[in-house]
């Protein structure tokens, strides 16, 4: 055997030495990166360093738009020789130079060539130096951006940081089996402006709807909800089992219940909805309301509501918990509370889940535990239905903080819902552990997760924070997770917190993957910051996918916030 292995390996290093051989002009040149590493049309005299290995004296660059032959309108005026490692080029970028990735090719002047594929960009004329956005990926229409420039220059909606939090359900105005509106549920606002809004979206076109789809009536859209509380999360569900959803949002936690009026109404069929604030229980609690999760925990067709209570104070602590609330008679009642474990489950109740993901009748609750004390460090926690304090399973994968985000549908399509979580340093811009993880239903102790799904490379920052959403578009399983400070740490350094990317990974799904789409804003001209992907809702079996841009500037508003409605074509 060690023979055989030995011959095996030595003919394969002959055949690499003659294969070499015959292509050694083109393999001793290596182009890994430039910075800066995109730039606009228009570009003049502009300084971009080329690293790379092997390069020698008198070495020369060429741009080529991407897979050609074609410069594409890039010109180098020269190349400065730093050493084997780096040149330096100098270009010219025409005014009507082709909008695209561009290879670059380093020839020596023995005639030894590299070729480093798609290392540069050129950008749209106004785009800072440095910066470019994926766009809008081929399969997908950008179809709405529901904020808008006035003719006064403003945006039409000021409360700033639209789309820090964003959920959309579809809704039967008239209960005639046929769906009106997609109910878009998009929280804004900082200090002193926060506002939460209901945009009502043509189930069709996804365009924002003028009138109402069963009257014909004009109709108020976008409905403001509230002012005064501002979230960064937002969970839909059904607390009174009406048909028409429901929304709950964090940091300021309130229970948005809808109601439509009826067919005698003077305004017949229209959407109105009433705030409930959830209150923390008695006990200082300082760590109530770190996540939140929605789901019908006891069977009555009415979904109740999961609080998480990551825990007190340093100096008086409380030991983390999880508060599940119900809805009647015109408000929340707590009617259970799960406490932490034991004291090994660090960071209990940083994310929540409801679902039925054990196959056993009725829906479990699932508690994230990213600071617990297991090998790879975090845990996820399942209480079967129906749940109680005593009966739990722990699940565990690769840390760290593993159970930071959770989430659960049947995103793999094959009839049972899937537990999703979230694991990695999200906060760390080279990280290499940022990851999404599907455990295939059903799950039961032990159970290992089936799927990986990966940042793009270079896109991982903020990964999942702090939002991501699962669920379905039509008849694909759809995995989507921001980055809202996405190239944070490459050559984009005048666009603060990064440009952002969203992540969107589609069924059926590899044992591990990077994402089938990636998204970004459709331009980077018109704005100093982004933050793209920091809200992002699907809209369960519609072919939807909505992403807020919350840090945006809109004409003469600054930050004022954007949501992207895309189409899946
Ligand atoms: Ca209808
Ligand atoms: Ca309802
Ligand atoms: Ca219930
Ligand atoms: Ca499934």
């Amino acid at each position: 055997m060690k023979m055989l292995r030995y011959t095996s390996v030595f003919l394969a290093i002959l055949g690499a030495f003659l294969l070499a051989g015959s292509v050694s002009a083109t393999a001793q040149i290596q182009v890994d990166s430039t910075n800066p590493s995109a730039a606009p049309q228009g570009s003049i005299n502009l300084s971009v360093t080329i690293s790379g290995n092997g390069f020698k004296k008198g070495a020369k660059a060429q741009w080529f738009v991407t897979g050609t032959t074609n410069p594409g309108g890039v010109t180098v005026n020269s190349t400065t020789f730093k050493g084997s490692t780096q040149l330096t080029a100098n270009l010219t970028v025409a005014a009507n130079a082709v909008i695209s990735g561009f290879d670059i090719l380093v020839t020596n002047t023995d005639g030894r060539t590299g070729k480093g594929t798609d290392k540069f960009a050129v950008t749209q004329k106004g785009t800072p130096i440095g910066c470019s956005t994926p766009g809008t990926p081929s399969g997908f229409t950008l179809v709405a951006e529901l904020n808008t420039v006035q003719p006064n220059g403003a945006a039409s909606i000021t409360s700033l940081r639209l789309g820090n939090a964003i959920r959309v359900r579809p809704l039967d105005l008239n209960r005639d089996g046929i769906v009106d509106t997609l109910v878009a549920f998009v929280t804004s606002g900082q200090t002193g402006s926060e506002a939460t809004y209901i945009f009502l979206l043509d189930p069709a076109t996804g365009l924002p709807q003028a009138n109402n789809p069963v009257t014909g009536a004009a109709w108020q859209n976008p409905l403001a909800l509230l002012t005064g509380a501002f979230s960064t999360a937002a969970v839909a569900g059904d607390v009174n089992g009406d048909g028409v959803p429901d929304f709950v949002m964090l940091n300021n936690l309130y229970l948005f219940v809808g109601s439509v009026s009826g067919a005698s109404s003077p305004t017949p069929y229209t959407l109105s909805y009433t705030a409930y604030p959830i209150q923390a229980p008695p006990g200082g609690y300082s760590g109530f309301g770190a996540s939140i999760a929605i789901g019908d925990l006891d069977g009555d067709g009415a979904d109740e509501i999961a609080v998480g209570a990551a825990g007190g104070g340093k100096k008086n602590p409380v030991p983390p918990a999880v508060f599940i609330y119900k809805f009647g008679s015109g408000g929340l009642t707590n009617v259970q509370t799960i406490q932490w474990p034991n004291s090994s489950a660090g960071g209990f109740g940083s994310a929540v889940a409801v679902g039925n993901i054990d196959g056993n009748p009725g829906n479990d609750l699932v508690v994230g535990a990213p600071g617990a004390s297991t090998p790879n460090g975090g845990a996820v926690y399942v209480y079967p239905a129906p749940v109680q304090q005593s009966s739990y399973f722990m699940l565990t994968g690769p840390g760290p903080q593993f159970g930071e985000g959770l989430g659960i549908a049947d995103v793999n399509l094959d009839g049972f819902p899937d537990l999703v979580v979230n694991t990695g340093y999200k906060f760390s811009g080279s990280d290499t552990t940022a990851q999404t993880l599907i455990f295939a239903g059903n799950v039961h102790a032990g159970t290992t997760y089936t799927n990986e799904l990966l940042p793009a490379t270079g896109l991982s920052y903020s990964w999942a924070a702090p939002n991501f959403d699962v669920g379905n578009m039509l008849t694909g399983g759809a995995v989507a997770v921001g980055t809202p400070n996405a190239s944070i740490g490459n050559s984009c350094s005048s666009i603060g917190g990064g440009v952002g990317a969203l992540h969107l990974f589609t069924s059926p799904f590899a044992s591990s993957q990077q994402p089938n789409y990636v998204f970004g804003p459709p331009t980077l001209v018109g704005s100093s910051q982004f933050s793209f992907g920091y809200g992002v809702g699907v809209v369960p079996g519609y072919p939807f996918l909505l992403v807020g841009a919350h840090l945006q500037d809109l004409g003469t508003t600054s930050q004022a916030g954007q949501v992207y409605v895309y189409k899946k074509n």
